[in-house]
């Protein structure tokens, strides 16, 4: 990140504080304009900017969220292009390639669609999507994504806390951790028949990661719905932890006693860790974690972000894991 310093304050260079002046800036104009006269004083160069740049990309239906309260939860960094967010993806289900999902992606039929919540919980439940998506407010999230390989993404997220599902269905004294299963249906996803790993993609969390406000169920980016290459139509967005932790196209969420085994660990016990907690200190065995590539910024002399503890959300969520040797629980 490119700092201006001045007297010992740290600002964020300019074309880094977007997000949130951007989408500050449409509602506070769109307010204006509904007020009326009040609103051309506002309609300079610097408006008219703004709204250039939050024009949504138009591709698919529009989901409007309000912006996010929740600590943490609006990164003042520039969002990493909408393009490169939909052609650069990890879903294996569609291949193995970044590219695949962007290519594949359009066999997945993301409606009618429904979650199964299940397992320790008072009030077990099947979701219609529709119902889902009335659950909570829908709300404006830019988030960090660091992929465990290396590389990170900023990117604004339409969705609600997942604890706003987790307190309606009342989880059981008995539930310890959640469970997320999601769609593994060779009719709609052509990489189920290579076995690079054991479908469904299953992923887990404790219940108190679960429940941190952060933890995002994400129902669109960009203020639209999600890309079927992104997860369509709901996944996790888990922002302190690596990547392939965001579950896509979740189908059953469970709350169960024991830790879950999740598709990574199966996959490969020694190389990634139940946790998976973002952590520059822990390197995975066959490559360092220490630094890592913003996608968008990758000239020939950019120089490699520093990787944040916590995926920088460590004043948020170091709590949850005080007293825990994090090599070991990695
Ligand atoms: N079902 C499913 N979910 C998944 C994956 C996957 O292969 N299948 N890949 C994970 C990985 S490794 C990453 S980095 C993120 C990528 O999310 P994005 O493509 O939306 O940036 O999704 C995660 N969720
Ligand atoms: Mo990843």
């Amino acid at each position: 990140m490119q700092y201006l310093k001045d007297r010992g304050f740290v600002h964020p260079h300019a074309s880094e504080i977007t997000p949130r002046s951007v989408y500050e800036g449409r509602r506070t104009l769109l307010r204006q304009m509904a007020a009326g006269a009040a609103g051309l004083a506002l309609a300079g160069w610097a408006a008219r900017d703004a709204l250039a740049q939050v024009q949504r990309p138009g591709k698919l239906m529009a989901l409007a969220g309000s912006r996010s309260a929740v600590a943490g939860a609006l990164t003042m960094e520039k969002p990493t292009a909408y393009a490169d967010a939909t052609s650069y993806n990890n879903f294996y289900e569609f291949g193995t390639g970044k590219s695949d999902p962007a290519g594949a992606a359009g066999s997945l039929k993301p409606r009618p669609w429904a979650v199964a919540v299940e397992g320790e919980v008072k009030k077990p439940k099947v979701f219609d999507l529709d119902e889902l998506l009335r659950i909570a407010p829908m709300e404006d999230r830019s988030y960090r994504l660091r992929c465990v390989e290396g590389w990170s993404m900023v990117i604004p997220w339409v969705g609600w806390s997942l604890a706003e599902l987790i307190r309606r269905v009342e989880p059981t004294g008995n539930a310890k951790y959640v469970e997320f299963v999601t769609l593994a249906d060779r009719a709609q996803m052509p990489g189920l028949r290579s076995g690079v790993l054991d479908w469904p993609y299953v992923e887990g969390l404790r219940l108190d990661e679960a429940m941190h406000p952060l933890t995002l169920l994400a129902f669109g980016l960009y203020g639209e719905v999600l890309p079927n290459q992104n997860g369509a139509p709901l996944r996790l967005v888990v922002p302190w932890k690596y990547g392939f932790k965001s579950a896509k196209s979740i189908v059953k969420i469970r709350f169960v006693e024991r830790e879950p085994r999740t598709a990574w660990v199966k996959a490969a016990a020694q190389e990634y860790g139940f946790y998976s907690n973002v952590n520059p200190n822990v390197d995975h065995p066959r490559w360092s974690q220490a630094t890592e590539r913003r996608i968008g910024e990758d000239g020939l002399f950019q120089k490699k972000r520093p990787t944040l503890m916590f995926n920088g959300y460590g004043p948020q969520v170091g709590q949850l894991y005080a007293g825990m040797d994090l090599k070991k629980y990695f």
